[in-house]
């Protein structure tokens, strides 16, 4: 089965345009309909999440759960 949600954490701006790339992979392979990605760590913020193409941003790990227990229709 493959993946529905991922998550990528970055701690630092210069990861920023790494993980837009990694992003763009999954569009180019035709994958990026088929998962959820969901970023998080100290820099990342709405703009951040805009300009790298991710779905959503995670500000703790209480919220990812909640988030992906949602999009996965979990109770
Ligand atoms: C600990 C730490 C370090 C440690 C790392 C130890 C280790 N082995 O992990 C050490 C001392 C090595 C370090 C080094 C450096 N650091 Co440092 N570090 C931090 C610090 C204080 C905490 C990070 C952390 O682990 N927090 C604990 C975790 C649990 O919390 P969190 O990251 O916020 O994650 C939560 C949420 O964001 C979310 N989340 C995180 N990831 C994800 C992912 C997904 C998918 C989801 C859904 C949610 C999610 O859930 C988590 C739980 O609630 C941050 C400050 C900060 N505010 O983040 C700076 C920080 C990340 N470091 C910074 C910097 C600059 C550096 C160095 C470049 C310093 C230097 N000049 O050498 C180096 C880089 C080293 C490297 N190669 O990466 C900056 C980055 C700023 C920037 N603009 O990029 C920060 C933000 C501090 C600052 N304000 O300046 N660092």
């Amino acid at each position: 089965m493959p993946a529905i949600l991922l998550g990528i954490s970055c701690l630092l701006t210069t990861a920023f345009d790494n993980i837009k790339e990694c992003i763009q992979t999954l569009e180019r392979e035709g994958l990026r309909g088929d998962v959820k990605v969901l970023i998080g760590g100290g820099p990342v913020d709405e703009a951040t999440c805009k300009y790298m193409g991710a779905d959503h941003v995670c500000r703790n790990a209480q919220e990812t759960v909640e988030y992906s227990k949602k999009y996965m229709g979990v109770k």
